[in-house]
């Protein structure tokens, strides 16, 4: 826990208007006015006098890719973070209300640059990978604020960077890191497999079978290597959670989704999302075992996404019977989008047939 005074940050707001400028966060509601309101934690509390910022370590131990298994990332493989986060924060905001004083909590979803705040609070750095580095503890971090009326003596920010290292620049597949602080978060595998539109083609490759999240930047990252991997309270709920089942997944029901997701961080998209990136997931897999469930995807999954994601698996996979599935859907499918996935998973496979 460290204090940052509750003063608009000037630089916080250049930084985040420049990337909403640029349109790294094109794919979100933000703009102008968020960057301004982010950078002054008296949009949350009129009389803000100093923020309490907290770090929570969540890193438990990760398993390697596993064939036919989808990979999620580990902030939401265990019980939703949210939740925590807001115990914690409404149990330091009550001690500080018995001291007389105003209070308004925030994690994640409350306009609050939160990575700015914890920074200037000296809880960390910001790396290159644009996560918050707490020493000894890595980027595995959440980060929550209690705003408060109180005039607490403020923290020193460390004088830390990341100095040389481009590790992570590097281990992004998809490019979105560009080695000066900052991210192109509309390539970014987390973004991607959480946007409801559909995910633009050229990536989908580069996502390889990540089905939720993306851990690949920080994972490589030398001070989050280091520090230890033992935050019980953030545990997987189960393997299936931790590593689903790609075919399974992309057969996944409402109700299944309820039961199983309901309590984590990736329960708030519902489940034809998921069902969306198991396809992408398998479309890279190349395996031909996969065809006859995407096949079955293609032809009579409820959501035009699903069916069109499918579709383009069928053309990455490219046998015999990927092809036969994409024509015979190609007769009967009602939906413009879809139709058009078709066409080009088609296309794909007669210019590069891959038969295995
Ligand atoms: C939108 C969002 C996303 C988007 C965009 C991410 C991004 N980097 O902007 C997407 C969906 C991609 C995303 C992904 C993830 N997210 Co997110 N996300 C947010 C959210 C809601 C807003 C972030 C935001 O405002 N982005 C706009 C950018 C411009 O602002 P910023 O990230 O604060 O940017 C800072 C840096 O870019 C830096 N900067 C910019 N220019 C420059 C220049 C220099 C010279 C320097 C030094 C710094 C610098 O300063 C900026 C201002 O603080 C925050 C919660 C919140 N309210 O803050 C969580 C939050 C940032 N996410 C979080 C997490 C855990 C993740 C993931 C790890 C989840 C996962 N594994 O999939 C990934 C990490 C991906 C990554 N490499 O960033 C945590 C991060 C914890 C930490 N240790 O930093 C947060 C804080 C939620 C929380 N309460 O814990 N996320
Ligand atoms: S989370 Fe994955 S895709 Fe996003 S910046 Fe990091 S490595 Fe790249
Ligand atoms: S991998 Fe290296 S450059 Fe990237 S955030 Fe970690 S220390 Fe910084």
């Amino acid at each position: 826990m460290r204090i940052a005074p509750a003063d608009p940050q000037a630089w916080t707001h250049e930084r985040l208007a420049a990337s909403f400028e640029r349109g790294d966060l094109r794919t979100w509601p933000y703009d102008e006015r968020y960057a301004a309101r982010a950078a002054d934690p008296r949009t949350l509390l009129a009389d803000a006098r100093s923020v309490v910022c907290i770090a929570v370590a969540y890193a438990t131990p990760a398993e390697p890719p596993r064939p036919g298994r989808g990979r999620v990332s580990n902030y939401a493989w265990s019980d939703d973070y949210h939740r925590r986060m807001r115990a914690l924060l409404t149990a330091l905001a009550g001690e500080l209300q018995t001291l007389g004083a105003a209070t308004a909590i925030a994690c994640d979803t409350a306009p609050v640059a939160e990575r700015a705040f914890a920074e200037r609070a000296g809880l960390g750095w910001i790396g290159k990978h644009t996560n918050l580095i707490a020493p000894g503890l890595g980027s595995f971090v959440f980060l929550g604020e209690v705003v408060t009326s109180l005039a607490l003596e403020p923290d020193a920010p460390l004088k830390k960077t990341c100095g040389a290292c481009t590790r992570c620049v590097t281990a992004c597949p998809t490019g979105a890191l560009r080695g000066d602080y900052t991210i192109d978060a509309t390539r970014c595998i987390s973004d991607l497999t959480q946007r409801t539109d559909p995910i633009p083609r050229e990536l989908r490759p580069l996502i390889g079978t990540w089905v939720w999240g993306c851990d690949l930047c920080q994972d490589v990252c030398p001070p989050t290597r280091r520090a230890p991997r033992t935050a019980e309270a953030f545990a997987p709920l189960d393997a299936q959670t931790r590593s689903p089942d790609l075919t399974a997944l992309l057969r996944l029901r409402s109700g299944e989704f309820k039961r199983r997701y309901a309590r984590t961080a990736l329960g708030w998209r519902g489940a034809a999302l998921l069902r969306r990136n198991a396809a992408v997931a398998l479309g890279n897999r190349l395996d031909r075992a996969d065809v006859p469930a995407l096949a079955a995807a293609t032809a009579g999954d409820p959501h035009p996404q699903v069916r069109g994601h499918a579709a383009w698996a069928l053309g990455r996979i490219g046998s015999p019977q990927a092809l036969a599935a994409l024509q015979a859907r190609a007769r009967v499918e009602p939906d413009a989008l879809v139709s058009d996935e078709i066409r080009a998973a088609v296309l794909s496979i007669s210019k590069t047939p891959r038969v295995r």
